[in-house]
């Protein structure tokens, strides 16, 4: 069954949603456009917290941001990781996709190419992310993202000093820092009325991550993957372990492989499981005509957002997670 054009994507970020199905069916535009649009939405009304500017401060107290954007027709992608001081996070990615030959920039470059590209330098701190940060000071640092460290006697707040390198221990005491609350990055694929597919992320990253931290979002096949002959995957969920399995693109090559998408994406993510049982991290699938599909783990369930040719309105469904 055909349901082009369709959008879906990650949680219940429905204004985004919306929006991206209105560029993609009733302004008729390019299923990239939809996701540049629609991620936009979820930048600036800050989706959950953990979308665009004043969320997931980092040790230093900073906001920075990731976001993709890949071309199912082309195979082209644009990317930033860990940008500073510019909002809007998911267009800069397109720039780098339409102006650059690279795939990601990072850091205070991405930023200084923005600013080139006409973007504004803007802080994302807001009060409540500095609040945020003064919270995590006061209860002493909380190192979420360290292992095999010591802190400095007199600062438990860092600098850190390297303890063991026990290899073991780093993978089998992780515990997720994850849970159904503080991980919403807004993953999204569209698939345009003429069947081009395309698939981007945005999110402000993790809380109190370590600054220069980049998650699975902007890594093409962690956090999207998409291509015209197959489908496209976007992931949400703990990204530091995400992006060592590259769940997007699994799951494309196993619908490639004849798979469902609901087959895809779990199968995709037990790959993970496998490695990792606590592993918190959901993903949401699409083949090249619009069937769809979900799965996630960790949690107890996972909202996704989905609007199609088929429907009067945007919907909203779930999937129980293993
Ligand atoms: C990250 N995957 O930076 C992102 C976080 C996330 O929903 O998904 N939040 O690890």
């Amino acid at each position: 069954e055909q349901r082009i054009p369709i959008v879906i994507n990650t949680w219940d970020f429905t204004n985004a949603t919306v929006k991206a199905w209105d560029v993609i069916n009733r302004q008729k535009k390019s299923a990239i456009d939809a996701i540049v649009k629609g991620c936009s939405v979820c930048e600036r009304e800050q989706c959950d917290g953990t979308v665009g500017y004043g969320g997931s401060p980092n040790e230093n107290g900073e906001t920075c941001l990731d976001a993709f954007l890949m071309d199912g027709r082309t195979m082209n992608i644009g990317a930033v990781g860990s940008i500073r001081n510019i909002k809007d996070a998911i267009a800069v990615a397109k720039h780098v996709l339409l102006y650059t030959k690279h795939s990601l920039l990072v850091g205070e470059q991405a930023t200084q190419f923005a600013l080139m590209m006409g973007f504004k330098k803007q802080s994302l701190s807001t009060e409540k992310s500095k609040a945020m940060h003064r919270d995590w000071k006061k209860k002493n640092c909380q190192p979420n993202f360290w292992t095999n460290v010591l802190p400095s006697p007199e600062n438990s707040c860092g600098p850190y000093v390297p303890m063991s390198e026990d290899f073991l221990t780093s993978a089998h005491e992780y515990q997720s820092f994850f849970s159904n609350y503080n991980h919403d990055t807004i993953g999204m694929v569209a698939i345009d009325v003429n069947g081009n597919i395309a698939t981007g992320t945005s999110t402000n990253g993790v809380n109190h991550k370590i600054p220069g931290r980049v998650g699975d979002s902007p890594i093409p096949g962690a956090g999207g993957y998409a291509d015209n002959a197959v489908g496209a995957a976007a992931a949400t969920g703990d990204g530091d372990i995400l992006m060592r399995f590259l769940p997007s693109m699994l799951a494309v090559e196993f619908m490639r492989n004849g798979m469902t998408p609901d087959e895809a994406g779990r199968k995709a993510l037990a790959r993970i499981s496998h490695h990792y049982p606590k592993f918190v991290g959901a993903i949401v699938v699409v083949d090249k005509n619009g069937n769809y599909g979900a799965a996630c783990h960790g949690i107890d369930s996972f909202p996704f957002s989905v609007y199609h040719s088929k429907l009067k309105n945007v919907k909203v469904e779930k999937r129980e997670c293993a």
